[in-house]
């Protein structure tokens, strides 16, 4: 109850801050797009992490609030950015399974690109395949749904929770994000590598493109670019970053 307290009050207080993480495409190591990722920075200058309270805030409904908030900030942020010549890039935001399945969540997003004059075009939403858990036919409904609105829809995390090929196929993904722990082992385990060059090709074979997460050496740069990965994200060439600093990488190049 304690932190559930913290949570509102910070909610109320806006100490929540977004930082954006480069996506590069492999093929020319350009920027591409940026990931939002949420941050609490407390009164006492301590920086909490998501995965601290983002259970949290889904068990109390509160994650609702806050993702108005994350999508809000982050189109307004990414027009900002599309608006100073960089036209290009697009926005990836995460939703977690409540948010993508409540009630309103058509017409918050409708709303937001509305507010914010971001295209819905330029727009990913990231979702993991919890989203299926409880009734598979209503994601694939909802996820329909988004993609008439014409936003973009990536499956994070894929090959950590109840990866099913099943989904893969009934769902209308267009992009497909490998976690970071088969990313992580590639080039030491050659079971993981095999596990990427499998999925890069079942993601390709849908049609779908591949955005490797957590890449931080060399190494795993030059073996995801043969076996093909389309789009790359990791502290290799950047951690999430705050809108001052992405602006200034913009500007200056990676
Ligand atoms: O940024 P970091 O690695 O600490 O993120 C940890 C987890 O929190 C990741 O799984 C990420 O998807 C999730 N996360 C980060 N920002 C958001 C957000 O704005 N909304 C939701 N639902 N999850 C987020
Ligand atoms: O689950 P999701 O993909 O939304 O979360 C991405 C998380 O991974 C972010 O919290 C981000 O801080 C973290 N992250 C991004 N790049 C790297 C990396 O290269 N190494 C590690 N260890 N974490 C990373
Ligand atoms: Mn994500
Ligand atoms: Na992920």
């Amino acid at each position: 109850i304690a932190l559930e307290n913290e949570l509102r009050r910070a909610i109320a207080k806006e100490e929540f801050i977004l930082h954006y993480q480069p996506q590069i495409q492999a093929a020319t190591g350009d920027i591409i797009g940026m990931e939002a990722l949420i941050r609490w920075q407390t009164p006492a200058g301590k920086t909490i992490s998501p995965g601290e309270f983002i259970p949290l805030a889904e068990e109390t409904r509160l994650i609702l609030p806050m993702g108005e908030w994350v999508l809000s900030t982050a189109c307004k942020q990414a027009k900002l950015w599309h608006d100073s010549g960089y036209s290009q890039l697009k926005l990836a935001v995460n939703l977690s399974p409540l948010q993508f399945l409540d009630d309103e969540l058509m017409s918050m997003i409708r709303q937001t690109l509305e507010k914010t004059g971001f295209p819905a075009s330029s727009l990913e939403l990231e979702i993991t395949e919890g989203v299926a858990v409880d009734d598979a036919e209503k994601a694939i409904s909802r996820m329909q749904k988004l993609r008439r609105l014409g936003v973009r829809i990536a499956i994070d995390d894929f090959g950590t929770g109840y990866s099913s090929l099943n989904y893969l196929k009934r769902f209308p993904l267009n992009h497909l994000k490998i976690a970071q722990p088969f990313v992580q082992d590639m080039a030491s385990n050659p079971y993981d590598r095999a596990l990427v060059e499998a999925m890069i090709f079942i993601a390709h074979s849908l049609d779908m493109s591949v955005v490797a997460e957590g890449v931080e050496t060399e190494e795993q740069l030059a073996l995801l670019k043969k076996l093909g990965c389309d789009e790359i994200q990791g502290y290799y060439y950047s951690r999430p970053l705050t809108a001052d600093k992405f602006t200034h990488l913009l500007a200056n190049g990676l």
